[in-house]
Parts: C-alpha cells; sequence; structure tokens
C-alpha cells in the first residue's frame, strides 16, 4: 500500500552515542546497535491503526516516538528498514460499518486516507513497507497450513452459529526455545487471562485446548469478508499472525524493534512473537518498545470510549502541527499522560520562543545544544529533557551572531523531528 511523502531529514555534523531502549521483554535498557558496529543497519516493526475512525492523539504519540526511534537511528548513520501494517480487515472495523451502513472497505480507505495526511503533517517519515492485513493473506495461508501440519494449529468445532473448523493456535504445545509464554510481556496467567478477554480474545470458546490459544483462521462466515485460503478453506485471519506474518516477510530475523503502545502488549506482541517461533524457531524481535496510553483528561483515549483529540480536527482548526508535535515531545513516552488544552498552549508558546531565539543563535552555543540534546535522546528517547535543554538554552543564551541558526534549526528538525 502507498505510504506518504517523506520530509526531508537534514543531515547534521557530529555523532550520537548508540542508543539504548526500555525493552519489554527483558524488562531492561537495551542498546540497539552493538558497541563495535554503532552504524549497523537497523529494522522496525511498529504496529499500525486498525482504520474505523480517525488518528487521536494517542496513535499520534506511538507513532511520533518510533519515529523520534528512527530519526535517532538515521543520525547514527543507520540504514533503517522500517515496516507498519494496516489492520484493515478485523472485528471493530466490521462491526463499525455496519452500524454505520458503509462499506468496510469504504470505510478503511478513508481513514487510511486521513492517517496519511495526519502523520505527513507531523513530520512523520513513513515507513517503506506498509502493508494491509488483506494484502497480505497470501503469506499467511501458507504459514497457518504449516502450522496446522505440525499440530501447532487445530480446528475447533461449531460455536452457536453454526460454522466449523475455526482454526487456534497451541499455545503451550508451541513452546520451544525461541519463545515460552510470558517471554513478551512476563504477566502471570491472570493477568493474561484479563487482557485476553478485553483485547480481542475469546477465552470462553468452547473445543480450545488451552482459554489462552488465539484465533489463526476464522472460517468465512454470512455476510463477512473471506479469502480463499488453500487447506484452511475460506475465511479471514486472525491479528497476530498477521503482524507476525508481515514482519517476518519484509525484516530480518530477528530485526531490531517491534514497537506499539502498551495495549499491545499481550495478548498481540506475546502471540506475533510465539506464532515466529513456532514457525521458525526464531526470536521475532531484538526488543519490544511500548508507549504508555494517552488519555483525555484522565481517562484512556479511545475509539471505543468516544472520547477522542483528533489530529485532524486540531488541524482544521489551524493549530500549527509542530505545535502538536512539541506537546507529544513533551511527555515521556513510555508514562500514561492525559492530553489537556494547557499542554497545547504551553507548547505554543515554546515554539514561538524557541523561533525567536534561533535566529540569533552562535555557532558554538547550537553545537553544544545539539550534543546535549544527542546525549538524551540516545538515553531511551528522552524527549523531555531534550526539550528541556533548548527551554534551558533559550532562557540563558545571550543575543548571539546567528551563526549557529541554521544549524541549530536542521539539528532540531533532524533529531526530533520539529521543524521550526
Ligand atoms: N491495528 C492494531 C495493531 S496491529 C491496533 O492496535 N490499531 S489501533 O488503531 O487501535 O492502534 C494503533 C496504534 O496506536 C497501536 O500501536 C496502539 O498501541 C496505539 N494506541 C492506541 N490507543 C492509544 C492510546 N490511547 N495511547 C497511546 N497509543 C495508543
Ligand atoms: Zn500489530
Amino acid at each position: 500500500m502507498l505510504a506518504w511523502k517523506s520530509p526531508q531529514v537534514p543531515h547534521v555534523v557530529g555523532s550520537a552515542p548508540i542508543l539504548e531502549v526500555f525493552d519489554t521483554s527483558s524488562g531492561t535498557k537495551q542498546a540497539t546497535a552493538p558497541a563495535d558496529k554503532a552504524n549497523a543497519p537497523a529494522s522496525m516493526y511498529v504496529c499500525g491503526i486498525t482504520p474505523y475512525d480517525a488518528t487521536h492523539m494517542g496513535h499520534a504519540a506511538t507513532y511520533v516516538t518510533f519515529d523520534l526511534l528512527h530519526r535517532t537511528w538515521l543520525d547514527n548513520g543507520r540504514e533503517v528498514t522500517y515496516t507498519q501494517n494496516i489492520t484493515d480487515v478485523d472485528d471493530p472495523l466490521l462491526e463499525r460499518a455496519t452500524a454505520t451502513g458503509v462499506d468496510w472497505q469504504d470505510l478503511a480507505e478513508d481513514q487510511i486516507q486521513l492517517f496519511r495526511e495526519d502523520m505527513e503533517a507531523l513530520n512523520v517519515i513513513p515507513p517503506q513497507h506498509y502493508i494491509g492485513a488483506v494484502e497480505s493473506v497470501h503469506w499467511l495461508v501458507p504459514v497457518v497450513e504449516r502450522l496446522l501440519a505440525a499440530d501447532l494449529a487445530y480446528r475447533v468445532p461449531a460455536d452457536a452459529d453454526g460454522v466449523e473448523g475455526d482454526i487456534y493456535f497451541d499455545t503451550l504445545g508451541s513452546e520451544n526455545g525461541a519463545w515460552k509464554l510470558g517471554q513478551v510481556s512476563n504477566y502471570d496467567r491472570e493477568t493474561m487471562l484479563g487482557f485476553f478477554a478485553e483485547r480481542g480474545g475469546d477465552p470462553d470458546r468452547t473445543g480450545k485446548r488451552d482459554p489462552l490459544d488465539p484465533l489463526l483462521w476464522r472460517m468465512a462466515r454470512e455476510g463477512e469478508p473471506s479469502w480463499e485460503g488453500g487447506e484452511l478453506g475460506t475465511g479471514r485471519p486472525g491479528w497476530h499472525i498477521e503482524c507476525s506474518v508481515i514482519a517476518r516477510r519484509t525484516l530480518p530475523a530477528p530485526f531490531t524493534v517491534q514497537g506499539g503502545g502498551s495495549d499491545l502488549i499481550f495478548p498481540h506482541h506475546e502471540f506475533s512473537a510465539a506464532h515466529a517461533a513456532a514457525d521458525d524457531q526464531t526470536a521475532l524481535a531484538q526488543a519490544y518498545v511500548h508507549t504508555g496510553m494517552v488519555g483525555l483528561d484522565g481517562e484512556k483515549m479511545s475509539k471505543s470510549l468516544g472520547n477522542l483529540v483528533l489530529v485532524s480536527k486540531l488541524r482544521a482548526a489551524g493549530v500549527e502541527p509542530v505545535a502538536i508535535r512539541a506537546v507529544l515531545l513533551s511527555q515521556h513516552y513510555r508514562t500514561n499522560w492525559s492530553w489537556t488544552g494547557q499542554l497545547l498552549a504551553q507548547a505554543q508558546e515554546r515554539v514561538a520562543i524557541w523561533r525567536e531565539r534561533i535566529a540569533g543563535a552562535g555557532l558554538a552555543e547550537a553545537t553544544a545544544l545539539l550534543t546535549r540534546i544527542r546525549s538524551r535522546m540516545a538515553d531511551d528517547l528522552n524527549a523531555p529533557a531534550a526539550l528541556e535543554a533548548i527551554d534551558q538554552w533559550a532562557a540563558t543564551a545571550s543575543e548571539g551572531s546567528g551563526e549557529g541558526s541554521e544549524l541549530l534549526a536542521r539539528g532540531i528538525d533532524s533529531l526530533l523531528g520539529l521543524k521550526l
């Protein structure tokens, strides 16, 4: 699928320390390159949108976070391969389409287009591989066929709707040297069961070997879209296998970083990794990086709760995207936080001050400030500290020659994606 237009990312002289990120799986900060090969190629998979509603600040915060990671790697001179999916067929999308009386494909197409415009406005570098679930069905079918043949997947009898043969993943039977239940999330079983039921799983489906076993292939139902599935029969894919297959088709194994919001730690990233390990005995990713949940005035922002602050609405109201991005950078990516009008007003004020001060920046202080920004970003993407460094400089710098102005503007654009 077409992604969106790439911004120009300026190259800035100097070098940054190797980026360390917090890895959910090990519970520690991990270097994202070997110490002796800071500029090794890097690869990243970030879970994309389910296109049934417009981009809210939670999505934006997550994609901007991984954009910071991407920019930090580029600044290290690394070649980056980036894949993002689109869950363009799944229950929430189909349910919304039915409820609003629109065709599910039209709904997806409109929302994907709006997402592209939002990402472009927010100066987010697009992925090289932007792939929809629908496009990946023919990659995924042979994988599920292999799992079935190895008895790591199995069929269940008909449920109330009378449809036979949905295919599930045998979680406990699939544990091997590359993956064990809890490998990614480190959650205990009770926590897993809670999140599984909350986030699209069906623990009570009869005929499953274990309540946590996730769906791999759903047989065709009347009124639901379906695809030819070879030995699987006609149907549509489960959610985790989609990301697992798209990632492995487009990136090396294991790739450097798997990314998404913390709502994806379990079951989604746990089982994406499980499917990969069951299919080819490899770890899916080297590090699993998760962003905190963004809320609105204290509640989680979600499409289903309907308490959304939309990027497109703010843009339409004339808010500068650079100010929206400055709000997103003002909060550490791992914390849960709430969007407020006050944060936006503060960011707008900051942007105005920075613009004014950068015009007169001296060369030595611009160079010193860039070094500070680089070291803060290398330490688990500490964007709030990087912004504070800019504030501090802006508050104390004397009116200079302006010789450092271009360097500083380019550095802030390159590293933070803020085009001032
Ligand atoms: N299509 C799946 C991933 S394969 C999905 O979760 N789609 S989504 O549209 O619900 O979310 C898109 C991305 O935004 C995911 O990475 C998700 O973890 C993240 N996200 C969703 N809500 C929030 C929120 N309130 N705060 C921060 N990130 C969020
Ligand atoms: Zn995903």
